[in-house]
């Protein structure tokens, strides 16, 4: 787990000696169980500036201190994440501060927690980056470790384009979340407004939650999810709470000491510019002026828990806050009876529920908020059936709890009317609706979230190092036949992929479990690869005995010192057309150029102006289909390429099957166009897909590692097969 804060809290003990005390909260209480059964660690800040703490242990969960100086919390904490981040990001209720320094400040604690993370996960980890301070975290870590399956939420609202496009920094903070395999909102707005926004600034493909990431220079994508995972809290925890005999005659007291009203409204907000706080106290004044309620009947109890006190904006709020709160109260409050009474205090968890309960209308009255879940929590407490909800419908909580009484709190005149319609409901209406809100909260509860969360994450992304049972045994039986054909890919299954194509090396284990194989008396290896013959021998040089498919099946070498490629002569007119038609169109005109490819020619127009590379692909797209309809094109980044002849990596399985004679066939690969050699398997073959993503393979490994350990297993059971076979037809 990755996030800004720890959770557990620094403190000095009375000998002066450093001690943790663990803070209480719905993501902690969720996710304890699980971490401490996966020997998990938490990365995050220990709330101390310009400290050095060195991981440690805390109730069988490891604790990895990040450090902070007060530059850190001044540029990246409160300014970048809180001062332009955060109103941005809540539709610019204030306005955002652009500062290059904060900026800067974001950056590098970003690749400090990223760094803290990669240090701490053990291979194959699952690693799950929290809320909004921390979104360059997932590219970083990726880049530092690609092994790990990596999940990202983000707590607070995404915005609307329109908005997200101020940032200066827009791209980069999308590039950084793109780092994860799944993107985590709260609301299905904002997960459509995140995939929005990745469209508009790279134009990637979306399709519905899918978003698919170019990975390299080939045209590899990685799938990335972003999608909505309402978050909520521990509903039975606060219930528990809230039935104990103390804090119930704690709430029956708090109702005395207020004077016994008809009726109790509650507000329970950091004081915060997003929540509405000066909405609800003007709505709820306009009342007592109207007449419509007065103060013997009602009092608002208003708890504005300090928050983020050094910067500007939230002390303008509270200035601005507490004029109001004390207008109000001079106009309308008597001797005995407080209009407001409120608290600029935080309060102990007990307190909050003994208030939840005693309140007969909760207001949530939210301009903004990723999910609210004050608005949960009075849900939760209410096992009396009692009580009215007011919530906000730009809160995220209001998409779950429909049968709150919703507002939209800018309608000054609706929130009035909301608030009388609480007031006076019946107590059947009252017990109607808070069922249903109670049934909501428990059904998805945050243990039920963050399970929903990891359970997506896991079950798309990864895939568990090593070599599964079921695999093993199918190798077995496989290494038993007469004749065997071993077929791999090359990048991404036996050669870890790599930045530079030409850099792309197999590993040594594969190598030599491959020359094992080589060995072996009915066993052929071949090599299918995409890439073109002449570079895969130049980064794969394989021995000798190897067959070699590339060019996804349109040249092949077997056997044979030289490359057959075996065009028929229709196939080389077409490619002689096909030369004089894309030379004509490219000659004139600058930054275009002709490759040849082993059956056909790509047109490069990369260096072209974008509007030369407008018209040179579509002059080519036509007049080629004019002259040569049928041919196969396929669209790269400014490369249009046409082949004269068409050929997938499972006519090249065909191929060697053929020229093997093989009786089974164990074929591993781990891009899409691997798909079409696994279409190609029959009963006996054998399909290795290597990585994550939909495969029609029966079997799947993690990575070239766990490759390289089948390999060396095939070869293990190779021999004792054959060991076995002539000890049986020994005399
Ligand atoms: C962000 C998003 C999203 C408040 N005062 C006291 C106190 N609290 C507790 C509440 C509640 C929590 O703080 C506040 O949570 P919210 O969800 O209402 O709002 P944010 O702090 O803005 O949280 C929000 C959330 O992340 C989770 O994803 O829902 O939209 O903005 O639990 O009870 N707790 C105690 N004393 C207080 O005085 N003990």
């Amino acid at each position: 787990m990755v996030s800004n804060r720890l959770p557990v809290d620094h403190e000095v003990g009375p000998d002066g000696a450093d001690q943790w005390r663990t803070s209480p909260g719905g993501l902690v209480t969720a996710l304890e169980p699980l971490m401490r059964a996966s020997d998990g660690a938490w990365v995050g800040w220990p709330g101390v500036a310009d400290r050095e703490f060195e991981p440690f242990e805390n109730d069988g969960i490891s604790i990895v201190p990040v450090a902070l100086s007060q530059e850190d919390l001044e540029y990246y904490y409160e300014g970048f994440s809180n001062d332009t981040l955060w109103p941005l990001y809540h539709d610019v209720i204030a306005p955002p501060s652009y500062h290059r320094e904060w900026w800067d400040s974001y950056v590098t604690v970003n690749r400090r927690f990223a760094a803290a993370a990669a240090k701490a996960a053990s291979n194959g980890a699952t690693v799950w980056v929290q809320d909004y301070q921390l979104q360059l975290v997932p590219r970083m870590l990726r880049q530092l470790r690609p092994d790990l399956v990596i999940g990202f939420f983000n707590h607070i609202p995404f915005p609307p384009y329109g908005i997200y496009s101020q940032l200066p920094w827009r791209k980069q903070i999308l590039d950084g979340l793109l780092g994860a395999d799944l993107i985590g909102f709260q609301r299905v707005a904002d997960a459509g407004n995140f995939s929005r926004a990745v469209r508009r600034l790279f134009g990637y493909t979306t399709r519905g939650v899918a978003i698919d990431v170019p990975d390299n220079d080939e045209g590899r994508t990685r799938r990335v999810i972003a999608r909505h995972f309402p978050i909520s809290i521990d509903a039975a925890g606060f219930e528990e709470m809230a039935r104990r005999p103390e804090i119930q005659a704690r709430a029956r007291q708090i109702r005395e000491d207020l004077g016994n009203p008809k009726t109790i409204m509650l507000g329970v907000d950091r004081l915060d510019y997003t929540k509405g706080i000066g909405h609800r106290i003007k709505a709820f004044g306009e009342l007592l002026r109207d007449g419509r309620l007065n103060v013997q009947d009602v009092t608002l109890v208003q708890v504005a828990s300090p928050s983020r006190e050094r910067v500007a904006a939230y002390m303008a709020l509270r200035d601005e806050i507490e004029l109001a709160v004390g207008r109000l109260n001079g106009d309308f409050s008597t001797i005995s009876n407080t209009a407001i009474s409120y608290h600029h205090h935080g309060y102990p968890r007990e307190e909050m529920v003994a208030m939840y309960l005693a309140a007969d209308v909760m207001l949530v009255t939210a301009l903004r908020d990723g999910m609210n879940l004050v608005a949960k929590e009075y849900v939760a407490v209410r096992f009396d059936g009692d009580g009215v909800l007011v919530l906000s419908e730009f809160a995220g909580a209001s998409d779950e709890l429909r049968q709150a009484v919703r507002i939209n709190p800018h309608d000054i005149d609706g929130v009035k009317d909301a608030i009388m319609y609480a007031v006076e409901m019946p107590k059947r209406e009252r017990a109607r609706r808070m069922r249903a809100l109670r049934r909501k909260v428990f059904d998805n509860d945050v243990a039920a979230w963050s399970a929903n969360f990891l359970e997506t994450l896991t079950r798309g992304a990864a895939v568990q190092a090593g070599v599964p049972e079921n695999l093993v045994s199918a190798l077995r039986d496989i290494a038993a036949v007469d004749n065997l054909l071993v077929a791999l890919d090359f990048d991404g299954t036996l050669a870890p992929h790599v930045d530079q194509p030409e850099e792309a090396r197999a590993l040594d284990a594969s190598r030599e479990a491959l020359q094992r194989l080589l060995d072996l008396p009915g066993v052929r290896v071949a090599i299918v690869s995409g890439r073109a013959l002449v570079s895969l021998r130049q980064v794969a040089s394989p021995p000798q005995d190897v067959l070699l498919t590339g060019s996804h099946g349109i040249e092949v070498q077997l056997d044979t010192p030289h490359i057959e490629l075996g065009l028929v002569g229709a196939e080389l007119e077409q490619l002689d057309t096909l030369a004089r038609v894309l030379e004509r169109i490219s000659g004139p005109i600058e930054g275009t150029w002709i490759e040849r490819k082993p059956a056909g020619l790509a047109l490069h127009s990369r260096l072209a102006t974008d509007n030369d590379q407008r018209s040179v692909q579509r002059a080519a797209r036509e007049q080629v289909n004019e002259l040569l309809p049928g041919l196969t094109v396929r669209e790269g980044k400014n490369v249009l390429e046409f082949s004269v002849r068409s050929s997938t990596k499972g006519d090249a399985l065909e191929r060697l099957r053929q020229h093997t004679g093989a009786d089974a066939v164990l074929y591993a690969g781990d891009d899409v166009t691997d798909e079409d050699a696994f279409a190609a398997l029959g009963d006996g073959d054998l399909g290795l897909k290597i990585g994550p993503g939909a495969s029609r393979a029966g079997y799947r490994v993690r990575g070239p590692e766990d490759v390289a350990q089948v390999l060396a297993l095939l070869a293990d059971f190779r021999v004792a097969a054959a060991a076995a076979a002539a000890s049986a037809s020994a005399p």
